[in-house]
């Protein structure tokens, strides 16, 4: 069932906009939390690592101070100069020895005076920094050396590596910090690797030292910006949640209005509520009716009467008007049929269609049940279609009208002048009447220029081989204007206005008994 399909689909694709509409502020704003989070995570591990340079440089230029003090001592005997270095030891803060060298080799240190142990500069990063996990003294104590040369004098000065991971530990808990020197490291805990560093999973950063062979290296690990975001603007999630909402609520709330039309238009297609008037359209010369138009009235339960023109373009709109035209032609055939015989032969019945009829080929079912409840031949069934919406012809169009033409079914083109139709367009849709447009009749005695276009297209038709039915006669003149032009069939007020079924099924039949 084609028609469940399409329901459930569109029910659906409804639900999903409604929460599509919910999801996207919290989509949005989730995606903006998280671009600030993370630039303000970067900006911590900037800031955290630049803090951690600006204590070891602190700490290193004290080595450079306590180096350049005792540098100029190197080759003098160790027992002359060691009390010199101890003072340094004591006077600087973070140092931890000071020792003198001579052509690479230690001689003299201010923990044991006179020692002997080489150099091997390649150690050093940059000739004056080498990180190590310990020296025999104590093994286990990380030591960062820092190394000052100038020819054969060299000064080794040792800083604790306790105050280091001091650092690492406590400027920032949440930032992970390490310390990099050549190609060894050593992080919070306290442990030199000569691994390759790690690099942090967010906001990875790496400062390098100005004044020292080492950098910094500061970031995070995985999960940190999801755990930031929740500690930092949950308040401002919770407010993402209420727009979501109202955003969902209100799509709904739209959809559910702009269905309203059309749920109201279905409603009253279940209640029969779409009845049939009837306007006579009588013949130029005899003026003896030679058929009507099939007019749409909404007899609303609370509105009372309402105008075709209120609710048609909902209902072409919603496709409803189908099935809308549909039961007005079975309420016509049902109420006409049984007085077919107060028609004449040949007898006009006109209902207006739209583009929305002709997208497919139901129309001629519905055509073919039409006829079928008359005798055949006996009524003639024209369809009218509007000039103001062009029908692009194609595959289907051709095959519907093709199919209403074997039915003998007659096309009337409405509102005749006021759309662009070309006469290639006539054509296709094997066109039988012109309809035109009640405002061209009103101009019969209005003025001599506008005439012309009036006269223009009653001449056209006529070249055309085409029938002329005028609209919106409402005047002697007029009639007697369109008569003299050979205009074939007349519709207005002067003969009658649109009739209820029942006036109008009362009048044809005294018509028929006593025929004026
Ligand atoms: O009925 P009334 O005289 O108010 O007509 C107003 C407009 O509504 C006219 O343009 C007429 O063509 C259109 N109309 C009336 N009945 C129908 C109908 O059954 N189907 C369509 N599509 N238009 C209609
Ligand atoms: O389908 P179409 O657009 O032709 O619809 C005819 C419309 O013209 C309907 O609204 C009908 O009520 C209206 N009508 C019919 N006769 C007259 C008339 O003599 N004068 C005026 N003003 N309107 C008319
Ligand atoms: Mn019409």
């Amino acid at each position: 069932m084609p028609l469940t399909l399409k329901l459930t689909r569109r029910w659906t694709d409804r639900y999903a906009l409604i929460v599509l509409s919910g999801l996207l502020p919290i989509v949005l704003g989730v995606f903006i939390i998280t671009w600030q989070a993370q630039r303000s995570l970067e900006l911590l591990a900037t800031e955290t690592a630049t803090e951690a340079v600006r204590q070891f440089d602190l700490m290193l230029d004290n080595a450079s101070l306590a180096a350049d003090v005792v540098l100029p001592l190197s080759g003098q005997d160790c027992a002359q100069v060691e009390l010199a270095l101890r003072d340094q030891v004591t006077r600087r803060p973070f140092v931890r020895s000071v020792n003198l060298v001579w052509d690479n080799q230690i001689y003299c240190t201010s923990l044991f005076g006179s020692f002997k142990e080489e150099v091997i500069p390649d150690n050093y990063a940059g000739g004056a920094l080498w990180l190590l996990p310990g020296n025999p003294v104590t093994p286990d104590e990380p030591l960062l050396v820092y190394r000052e040369q100038e020819d054969h004098k060299g000064v080794l000065v040792s800083i604790y590596g306790f105050h280091l991971v001091n650092v690492l530990g406590l400027i920032n808990q949440k930032t992970q910090l390490l310390i990099q020197v050549g190609n060894r490291w050593i992080d919070r805990y306290g442990q030199v690797r000569d691994t390759p560093p790690p690099t942090f999973a967010v906001a990875n950063v790496i400062v390098p030292s100005t004044q020292f062979p080492y950098q910094v290296v500061a970031g995070f690990k995985d999960g940190v910006i999801v755990r930031h975001v929740l500690d930092e603007y949950s308040g401002f999630i919770g407010l993402l949640v209420f727009l979501g909402l109202i955003s969902a609520a209100t799509v709904q709330r739209l959809q559910k209005r702009s269905s309203a039309p059309t749920q109201e238009l279905q409603r009253g297609l279940d209640a029969a509520e779409f009845i049939p008037y009837f306007q006579p359209v009588v013949r130029g010369d005899t003026q003896q009716w030679a058929g009507a138009e099939v007019l749409m009235r909404w007899q609303h339960p609370k509105e009372g009467l309402v105008r075709p023109d209120l609710f048609i373009p909902f209902a072409e709109h919603s496709g409803l008007i189908v099935p809308m035209t549909r039961s007005l032609m079975q309420q016509t055939s049902a109420l006409l049929a049984p007085h077919v015989n107060s028609m004449s032969p040949g007898f006009h019945l006109a209902f207006n269609i739209t583009a929305r009829h002709c997208q497919d080929l139901e129309l001629i079912e519905d055509c073919r049940q039409f006829l079928n409840a008359f005798p055949e031949g006996h009524i003639n069934l024209v369809l009218e279609l509007t000039e103001r919406e062009l029908i692009i012809p194609d595959k289907t169009t051709h095959t519907l009208f093709a199919a209403l033409h074997e039915l003998g079914v007659m096309i009337a083109i409405d509102d005749f002048g006021t759309g662009h139709s070309s006469l290639s367009y006539l054509h296709d849709f094997n066109v039988d009447y012109l309809k035109i447009d009640q405002s061209f009749v009103a101009m019969i005695g209005a003025d001599a220029l506008s005439i012309h276009i009036l006269d223009s297209i009653i001449e056209l038709s006529a070249k055309l081989d085409l029938d002329v039915v005028a609209e919106g006669v409402e005047t002697e003149e007029q009639s007697r204007y369109l008569v003299s032009k050979g205009v074939d069939f007349l519709q207005g007020y002067l003969f009658a206005r649109p009739l209820t079924a029942e006036d109008f099924i009362k009048s044809l039949v005294a018509k028929h008994a006593k025929p004026d």
